[in-house]
């Protein structure tokens, strides 16, 4: 084994980091990463060979492939995901804490020879356009082909990255183990993970990631949630900036006035197709067009606006309910060039997932490998494709790219949204009145678990900002850092909540949703330019039936949206009954002006 770094590395701290954490795992190669097309094919090819990557037929999906994980690794694993801070209180009741030291001896242990057999593979990338003033760069010390892989797509990665770093530039150091070492002659198994001993942690002080046992998505892919989430938000804390789980969007009237707004939503509740909207038919001369689709790094400029980049360079989406209708974008961006992970394959060599067509083929071998028909489904209720299965794509290859979305500077954010999954209780649109309102609207936001989620169906869970899993320190002080960014721009973007899940008597959605969240979005950059009309309610400003465009919508009557808009007292004495409940969590780190904004929203309706 060499640990000699090539020449286009001369950062002498990043190659002690590197022999010192391959001493300690004891790997049989090292390859640094030099993200050529090259590389990638040599890679992908090696993975077919050892049975990771199922290449897909050329004729019907080219260059593009599918992965199949061991069913102990299908998603982030909330549970092992750990933030070591040095104080307990400054990960808050958001995070499982444990002490650094005492983790520290953990991993020691768990890492020590655990590439053995393996290449260890150094992924330099830069989340956000290479050397933008929003950007950050992070290395990934991998034991995994298919991270390097996914991560080439997921994030701008290689040798470049070097160039940025020069020679003392400061990276957020990475170290990611599938946790099964090799034995000498030993044969591996097409998806090596650790079925029981999983850890993902995270060292906030020094800003180091340690991800242990799974090969998964945002457990490996450490670029991701990780980064540009856990680390990323305790990073803006202390810089002034925000990192947040929003897809970034653009929106362009007739008349060529465009604005940007940035969307926080929880899991499952559409926020890729948002971000890939395309308007209806009525909507003639309107462009949206996707900066991002899962999390934006938000910064203030100069001129008093908050500015926003992608950190990410692809999509991890999740395919099931992916399909022509609900994103005709995603599904032509999948043509080719794609890694599936999960997903089920089609007698002819190519891929299908729930909800992805009409026609469900007669026949399908599902994602752990057995044969499938819609019988056999009928029967054992057993699904073709993980209900979490996704697909990772550049994001280059999105129709609806905005010409932006790699500008260095970022795009300057109008309006932020917010929205959960709520069959009641929450209207399908309103703004709030001041800055305050609306973080407190945000820090109480709550949503509805799915069928593909952990656990039971239908319970509100309180998912503030959509960042519970992913704050990286105490939820309190992330709200008075929200708080404060009121002091660090002169020009706020107003706050809008939305829900497009209500639902009627029969459990049937009201809200058409899809292409139809166009009308909702006319009206908040309408409200942002001062030419969209509204009316004062107990939670802010909300249209009226006649404030909003209806033109081309069939079937949907003044009084379905009336059914969307209506305050139920009831059901608000439960929900701020709810948020009572989340608050005391967080105890004395409870900004007391979002306490004050408790009880004047009480007071305003009525409960
Ligand atoms: O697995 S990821 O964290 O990358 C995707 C998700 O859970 O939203
Ligand atoms: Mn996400």
């Amino acid at each position: 084994m060499t640990l000699q770094a090539p020449s286009f590395v001369r950062h002498q701290k990043l190659i002690d980091w590197v022999a010192e954490v391959a001493a300690l795992t004891k790997p049989a190669a090292i390859h640094w990463v030099d993200g050529s097309e090259a590389e990638n094919q040599q890679l992908l090819a090696k993975m077919v060979a050892a049975g990771t990557l199922t290449a897909l037929n050329p004729e019907k999906r080219p260059n593009s492939y599918a992965a199949f994980s061991d069913p102990s690794d299908v998603a982030r694993v909330e549970d092992r995901t750990f933030v070591c801070s040095a104080r307990r209180e400054d990960a808050g009741p958001n995070n499982n804490w444990m002490d650094p030291a005492e983790m520290r001896g953990t991993l020691q242990g768990l890492f020590d020879g655990c590439m053995a057999g393996r290449t260890l593979y150094v992924i330099p990338f830069s989340m956000g356009p290479l050397g933008s003033p929003i950007a950050h760069v992070g290395i990934e010390l991998t034991d995994s082909p298919y991270v390097v892989a996914s991560m080439r797509i997921m994030t701008r990665m290689g040798r470049n990255v070097y160039e940025v770093l020069g020679e003392d530039g400061p990276f957020v150091p990475c170290v990611h183990s599938v946790g099964a070492p090799l034995a000498a002659g030993e044969a591996d198994k097409p998806w090596p993970c650790n079925p029981d001993t999983k850890y993902i942690v995270h060292y906030p002080e020094t800003r180091e990631i340690w991800s242990y046992g799974s090969g998964y998505g945002g457990n490996a892919l450490l670029g991701k949630k990780c980064f540009a989430l856990r680390i990323a938000s305790t990073m803006g804390r202390d810089q002034g900036w925000l990192a947040e789980h929003m897809l970034i969007l653009g929106v362009e009237n007739p008349q060529g006035d465009k604005r940007y707004v940035a969307a926080a939503f929880p899991s499952a509740c559409g926020k890729t197709n948002f971000a890939m909207l395309i308007p209806p038919k009525t909507y003639d001369g309107w462009k949206v067009t996707t900066v991002g689709d899962d999390i934006a790094w938000i910064k203030p400029s100069a001129d008093g606006q908050l500015y926003a980049i992608n950190p990410e360079n692809g999509y991890f989406g999740v395919a099931p309910g992916t399909s022509v209708k609900s994103n005709p974008n995603a599904m032509a961006m999948l043509n080719e060039g794609v890694i599936f992970t999960n997903v089920a394959l089609t007698d002819d060599g190519d891929v299908w997932w729930e909800g992805m067509s009409k026609d469900i083929p007669a026949h399908l071998t599902d994602w752990q490998g057995k044969d499938w028909t819609p019988e056999i489904a009928k029967e054992t209720g057993r699904k073709a494709a993980h209900p979490n299965a996704r697909f990772t794509v550049p994001a280059a290859k999105c129709p609806s790219l905005d010409p932006a979305w790699n500008d260095p500077a970022g795009v300057p954010i109008s309006a932020f949204i917010f929205g959960g999954r709520r069959s009641s209780t929450v209207p399908l649109v309103f703004e709030a009145a001041s800055w305050e309102d609306g973080v407190y609207m945000a820090a109480t936001m709550g949503s509805e678990t799915t069928a593909a989620a952990f656990g039971a169906q239908g319970v509100t869970r309180r998912d503030p900002f959509a960042m519970l899993p992913f704050c990286g320190y105490h939820m309190g002080d992330y709200f008075q850092h929200w708080l404060g960014m009121a002091d660090k721009v002169s020009k706020l973007p107003r706050i809008f909540c939305v829900n497009w899940f209500r639902t009627d008597a029969d459990g049937k959605f009201i809200w058409p949703g899809f292409g139809d969240n166009m009308r909702v979005l006319e009206w908040i950059v309408g409200r942002v330019q001062g030419t969209a009309q509204a009316e004062d309610s107990p939670l802010g400003k909300v249209p009226a039936y006649a404030h909003l465009n209806w033109a081309g919508l069939d079937g949907f009557t003044e009084q379905h949206f009336q059914q969307l808009m209506v305050l139920d007292e009831a059901a608000w004495r439960h929900e701020l009954a709810a948020h009572d409940e989340w608050f005391a969590k967080l105890a004395d780190a409870l900004p007391a002006s979002l306490a004050a904004r408790r009880s004047k929203l009480a007071a305003a309706l009525g409960v």
